[in-house]
This record gives C-alpha cells, structure tokens and sequence, in this order.
C-alpha cells in the first residue's frame, strides 16, 4: 500500500493535515482535516509543482498530464488534480474523505513530490461560465498549500 502525507502551510492562519493511501494500482483515498476557514465551500486541488518558494502561487497550476479543462471529480473532462470542494462547517472545519482514481501515488502520473492547495473560495466545477471556470474552477486566492511526500 501507498502512503503520503501533506502538511498544509498558510500565510492566513489555516492549518491541516491530508493523507493519501493507495491499494496497489485502485483509487486513492484522500482523508483530511483542515481548519481557520470560512464556513462553505472551499475548491481543493492537487497543484503540478512541489514548490513552495513563494507561498501557495509557486505551485503552479492544476496537475494536468492529459491537457484536458478544469472539471468536477466525475466528469470525464477534468484535471486529474481536480477534486472539488472540501465543506466547512460553523466552527471552521472540515474533516472529509475523498475517493480518486486519477491522483495515484506512483507511476508516471503520480502526485507525490507536488501540491495540494485549499483555496478561499468554492470550485464552480467547470460549469460557472466566469472565464476561469474551465482554468481553475474560479475558486480564488490559495489559502493553505503543502507539499505531498511519501509517508513510511
Ligand atoms: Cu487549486
Ligand atoms: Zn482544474
């Protein structure tokens, strides 16, 4: 089994802690609690570049190895570092877990060595017709990042 780890950092006083686990080559499972957000919807991505140089924007963009458009989890045309939203609630948490078959932890397209970002704002899937809608889901500032590493 696969295992990562990612330990979220901010300059805007979130905090949290993602793992990933993956039974061979099946999806992976995301489970993680992130908390100092708004209440609602939050998009939450897995972003190309491992790089935290200059906080959450040296991560680059959405990880995309097969150049498709930004899209919700189930839809056949999406990033594979597209998973949604995470949902916080009142008190500023969101404990959640999210099943993926596109964010495997080896192999050509795997995630470890780069990002996962919470943004500020929700994911409107693809479907929002704001002219980010099909980049980023138009889901504003990067709030918290951290960098997906193997976990032994
Ligand atoms: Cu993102
Ligand atoms: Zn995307």
């Amino acid at each position: 089994m696969g295992k990562g780890v990612a330990v979220l950092n901010s300059s805007e006083g979130v905090k949290g802690t993602i793992f990933f686990t993956q039974e061979g080559n099946g999806a992976t499972t995301v489970t993680g609690t992130v908390s100092g957000l708004k209440p609602g919807l939050h998009g939450f991505h897995v972003h190309a570049l491992g790089d935290t140089t200059n906080g959450c924007m040296s991560t680059g963009p959405h990880f995309n190895p097969d150049g498709k458009t930004h899209g919700a989890p189930e839809d056949a045309n999406r990033h594979a570092g597209d998973l949604g939203n995470i949902t916080v609630g009142d008190d500023g948490t969101a404990t959640f877990t999210i099943t993926d078959s596109q964010i495997p932890l080896d192999g050509p397209n795997s995630i470890v060595g780069r990002a996962v970002v919470v943004h500020a704002d929700p994911d409107d899937l693809g479907k929002g017709g704001h002219e980010l809608s099909l980049a980023t889901g138009n889901a504003g500032g990067r709030v918290a990042c951290g960098i997906i590493g193997l976990q032994g």
